[in-house]
């Protein structure tokens, strides 16, 4: 068994998808653990080391981050802060007129055990900001990802066409296959 520590029912949803695949159970738990501001990688490692600990069962968190090329990377490690304050509106009014709409979706896993030492694992997608917002399914920055191999943003597909390919599909899966071998 392994607990998937979020807030993010969206993110369970995908998940539990995701590891339906595969005979590992997942149970979730939304512990509410304190981020210290840092990388994405960095607050992977220490979520998943305080819920171990805490819980005394083996843990995965998830760190999310949109990078867009044209703002140098922003909002990245800021992502959940931006989506709640300027939502996605207003990242559509920073790329008003910017030709190059290049942007990556990243997911660091961070799994700990109670005796052990975090581990993580990187998955990413990349895409482009679209022009508006298309599409009511998926959550947050969902609608303004556009996936041009599929002509779609990620807001027009549903859960099982994103889990072919997202960013958390990759993490989850290197994570499942380090995992299985232990
Ligand atoms: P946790 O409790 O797991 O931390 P969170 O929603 O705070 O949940 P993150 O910090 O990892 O998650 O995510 C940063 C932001 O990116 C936040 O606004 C998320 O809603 C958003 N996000 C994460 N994954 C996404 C996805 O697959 N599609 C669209 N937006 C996503």
């Amino acid at each position: 068994m392994i607990t998937f520590i979020t807030g993010n029912k969206h993110k369970v949803i995908e998940a539990e998808n995701i590891f339906k695949d595969y005979d590992i159970n997942l149970e979730h738990i939304d512990l509410g653990y304190c981020e210290p501001q840092g990388t994405l990688e960095e607050v992977a490692i220490s979520g998943a080391k305080y819920a171990s600990r805490k819980l005394n069962k083996p843990v995965i968190v998830e760190d999310v981050g949109l990078f867009i090329k044209a703002l140098k990377g922003f909002p990245g490690t800021y992502s959940s802060y931006v989506q709640e304050t300027l939502g996605n509106q207003g990242i559509l009014k920073l790329l008003d007129g910017v030709n190059d709409r290049y942007a990556e979706f990243r997911s660091v896993i961070g799994y700990c055990a109670p005796n052990s030492e975090p581990k993580i694992f990187l998955g990413k997608v990349i895409g482009e900001i679209a022009v508006e917002e298309k599409g009511d399914l998926g959550f947050a920055f969902d609608p303004i990802f556009y996936v041009p191999a599929e002509g779609k943003t990620f807001g027009e597909l549903t859960t099982e066409e994103k889990n072919q390919f997202s960013h958390r599909k990759n993490s989850l899966e290197k994570f499942i296959k380090w995992y299985s071998i232990q």
